[in-house]
């Protein structure tokens, strides 16, 4: 089980900022910008590389959700904006085997990343 699933469980605590039948998101306890959410899908989907057909619709879900708190954090307008992460495998820095979505905000990020 992975920390991720532990949360969902509320086996430990975490800053839960949404929540509904698919998804869970909250607060990451390393914040590398000053909003960082992620956006976790219930079902236990590894990595991204691993989704297949039958997440279509849940993926697109994690995207419209991930929108809907960038407004309810108030960094959803072109002046402010935010960005979407999604890291797979060791070259992409995963480190949690768990489907995530890393939603940053509220400081100017470098392109190309890191
Ligand atoms: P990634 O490296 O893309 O797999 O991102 C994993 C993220 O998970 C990383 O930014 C730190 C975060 N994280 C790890 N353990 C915990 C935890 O126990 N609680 C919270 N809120 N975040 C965690």
């Amino acid at each position: 089980m992975t920390i991720f699933e532990k949360i969902i469980a509320r086996e430990i605590p975490a800053e839960i900022v949404h929540e509904d039948e698919f998804c869970i998101a909250f607060h990451d306890v390393s914040p590398q910008a000053p909003i960082h959410i992620l956006l976790v899908p219930k079902k236990v989907i590894p990595r991204i590389g691993e989704a297949d057909g039958e997440d279509q619709s849940l993926l697109g879900h994690l995207l419209i959700t991930a929108g809907k708190i960038a407004e309810e954090l108030g960094v959803n307008s072109t002046d402010s904006g935010f960005r979407l992460v999604i890291n797979n495998g060791k070259n992409g820095g995963e480190s949690v085997p768990h489907l995530h979505i890393h939603l940053l905000a509220n400081r100017p990020l470098q392109w190309p990343p890191g």
